[in-house]
């Protein structure tokens, strides 16, 4: 098996560690690209790992591969995401140390298949005990579930993940997972109403159309034909050759069930998610400036799914109520803001009922305490750096968070760097890098950053508009070098930009926004006399999901963008004090190829992800690290005065083996468990000399054998 896993690996370099032109990027992507087409698609830089997505299937997941990575050493086999997964939880399990794997990379890069694979590893890994297979299971089986709620075909990726997932797995004593636990971040709920030229609603919508039977259907009150609702025409032709929705249903359908929901709860679901289908469909006219309900057999089909009074759901949709210190007044609504209140209704009760599922999930992967060791591996899986031709409130949230990943990613790398040299009384010199606190700083920095004046528009009285607030960032930030605005912007940026538009210089590429929707979004404002409703329906999901409370209470929640920040830097800390491995994702075209590398592209990414700081970064200081003990067990045949046996400390026998080797000097530093070699070249001249002796060994045993 050795040889075969190694036979597989021969194409390029497996480290870039290896590369003598190491600042060259040229050669960098060269390598990538060499491995690519041998469909190599891992590689690595020191303990990173690169993963270029392959756009096929590979035969590189089996079984067999699982057992091979977890029998071996993070360097003793080519690189794999298995290997990365194998390190983290020998990690976990031996020094009990909570880790996470941390997946970046822009969209369609192949994270969230990346975090399925880990999932798989650390599910295969800690054997078949018949106790966890349920709980394995379950972790598993989460995935479809919330892919169907929460992914959706964009014109990057046809499975895009359209809300960010931190998931915990909890491991028992005995190594096996017990239980997991789930984080949620924002889920892009304006997908329900809208869909972009090209795009699709979630999943689930088309899935239960073409997968669902006829009499649920019936139940349902829908037709197949996804022509007949609203929500559903907007982007694309709904039916994607690559997507085969009705199966999809089924093992959504399955999934559903290994995560213990019941019948009734599933009934219930997809009388939620049809009755938004009916919500759509809803249409209004308006007499004197007073809105009218077009369809009322499609009012009818929702609360006949919901279980509401249909009086009273018209009523919430043609009026609003507002409490002004106890004085209660009701007025009608003009058609437009019927039409904001429906589909801020559709919008809310999709994403709580995403929310909800997320909490059941929770709920059935609860571990038993008694059996739970406190160490637990997380698995980061967020949407990626989008930049697409039209740009919204969502893709300034989206790539807001990964600005903040990618701030992580900065801190840990660099200053765990610099921690292992301390820690192992080693000098070095720091490598510049490009650190974009500053643009996380232009954003979310209180007062003076975009967020908080987006904020102070949406709660300013008076009449702030999207103009008004966009005139205010012009204004004030206007300076900044990250930030352009119309006005002040060259000739040829002008050009392609809008007078409407502002644009961000992000750490992987500039992206322009239309300012248009921004405080509506951010307002997120859904009227009190739907939440009235919602939370009187026989549903019992929606029913839970819109608590009386909430619209009773007439304190302001937090704006959508302060939730998201919040739970962005919740995230961050509990990310903090774990131990990180990383995996860089990064996509070969644009068109979902197996077979084009396009080296503009992979340059791009190669250069924002800081791949090549990385890079320089670990060949400044010490390109390789091993402690004593693996060193001289591997090289210990190099020096007669260490083979077979060496019976003092192993920092006596490496030091006896590196003089025999002629090591110079500046090539290596002793630290006070580890080897540090600053060149690989050093490593491999003591590796070829290694090869080159287990062969003569191996010809000696063999010779042996035929003497007898
Ligand atoms: V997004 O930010 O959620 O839009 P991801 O998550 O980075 O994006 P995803 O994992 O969904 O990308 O990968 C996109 C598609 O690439 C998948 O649907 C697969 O068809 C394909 N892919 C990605 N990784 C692999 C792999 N290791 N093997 C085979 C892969 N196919
Ligand atoms: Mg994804």
């Amino acid at each position: 098996m050795e040889k075969g896993l190694h036979e597989r690996d021969r194409v390029g370099l497996q480290d870039f560690l290896l590369l003598e032109n190491y600042q060259s990027e040229e050669a960098f992507i060269d390598n990538l690209r060499k491995r690519f087409q041998g469909d190599l698609i891992y590689t690595y830089i020191g303990q990173v790992l690169i993963s270029v997505n392959p756009y096929k299937e590979l035969p590189i997941y089996t079984e067999d591969d699982i057992k091979e990575y977890r029998r071996r050493h993070f360097f003793e086999a080519p690189p794999h995401i298995f290997a990365i997964s194998d390190n983290a939880y020998r990690s976990l399990m031996e020094e009990n140390r909570s880790q996470c794997i941390l997946i970046s990379g822009e969209s369609g890069s192949g994270k969230t298949e990346a975090s399925k694979k880990v999932l798989q590893f650390i599910a295969a890994a800690s054997g078949h005990i018949s106790t966890v297979e349920g709980v394995k299971d379950k972790l598993l089986q989460s995935n479809p579930v919330l892919e169907a709620f929460g992914n959706a075909k964009t014109n990057r990726n046809d499975n895009s993940s359209r809300f960010g997932k931190y998931m915990d797995v909890q491991f028992g004593f005995t190594g096996a997972p017990q239980g997991g636990n789930i984080l949620n971040y924002l889920l892009e709920k304006s997908r329900v109403i809208h869909q972009s030229a090209g795009e699709r609603n979630f999943h689930i919508f088309y899935q239960m159309l073409a997968g669902a039977s006829d009499e649920l259907l019936r139940d349902l009150q829908l037709k197949r034909n996804l022509d007949c609702y609203y929500y559903l025409s907007d982007g694309a032709n709904g039916c994607v050759s690559r997507i085969n929705d009705s199966d999809n249903f089924r093992t959504v359908k399955r999934a559903m069930s290994i995560i213990e929901l019941s019948d009734r709860e599933q009934k219930e679901i997809f009388e939620i998610v049809a009755s938004i289908l009916h919500m759509g469909n809803i249409g209004f006219t308006e007499n004197e400036g007073v809105a009218q309900i077009l369809k009322p057999e499609s009012v009818s089909a929702v609360t006949k799914l919901l279980g509401c009074d249909q009086a009273q759901l018209e009523a919430a949709l043609t009026n609003r109520t507002i409490d002004a210190q106890g004085d209660v007044v009701t007025s009608p609504l003009s058609r437009e803001m019927a039409i904001y209140a429906r589909d801020a209704l559709a919008k809310a009760v999709y994403d709580r009922l995403f929310s909800w599922l997320v909490v059941r999930i929770n709920e059935s992967l609860q571990p038993p305490n008694k059996l739970r060791s406190n160490a637990v591996m997380g698995i980061l899986d967020i949407y990626g750096f989008e930049i697409f031709k039209k740009n919204s409130f969502e893709q300034f949230c989206i790539n807001f968070c990964n600005e903040k990943l990618q701030q992580l990613f900065i801190e840990l790398t660099l200053k765990q760097e610099q921690e292992e040299y301390q820690r192992e009384g080693i000098e070095w010199v720091p490598v510049e890098y490009f650190d974009n606190k500053v643009i996380c700083n232009l954003i979310e920095e209180k007062y003076k950053g975009i967020i908080s004046m987006l904020d102070e528009e949406c709660l300013r009285p008076g009449d702030p508009t999207d103009m008004t607030f966009l005139e205010k960032m012009n204004d004030q930030l206007g300076y900044h070098e990250h930030y352009i605005c119309h006005s002040k912007a060259s000739t040829a940026v002008q050009k392609t930009m809008g007078r409407d538009d502002f644009r961000l210089v992000h750490y992987a590429g500039d992206v322009t926004y239309n300012v248009n929707g921004f405080l509506d979004k951010n307002n997120d404002l859904l009227f009190r006399d739907l939440k009235e409703t919602m939370s009187m329906t026989k549903n019992s999901i929606t029913r839970k999901c819109f608590p009386e409370a909430e619209y009773l209470n007439k304190k302001r929640p937090d704006t959508a963008v302060t939730q998201f920040r919040n739970s962005l830097n919740n995230l961050m800390d509990i990310l903090m004090c774990k131990e990180p491995s990383y995996i860089r994702c990064i996509k070969p075209n644009d068109i979902q190829s197996p077979n084009i590398f396009d080296d503009k592209l992979v340059s791009h990414q190669v250069k924002y992800l800081g791949l090549m700081e990385n890079l320089r970064v670990r060949r400044a200081g010490f390109a390789y690290r091993r402690t004593y003990d693996m060193f001289l067990q591997r090289y210990k045949c190099l020096s007669k005065n260490t083979w077979p046996h060496f019976d003092g400390p192993s920092k006596e026998g490496v030091q006896i083996l590196v003089n025999e080797l002629g090591f110079d000097h500046d090539d290596y530093r002793m630290g006070h468990t580890k080897i540090f070699i600053r060149f690989p070249k050093t490593l491999f001249d003591t590796e070829d000399a290694f090869q080159a002796k287990k062969h003569d060994l191996a010809a000696i045993i063999q010779s042996r054998w035929k003497g007898r």
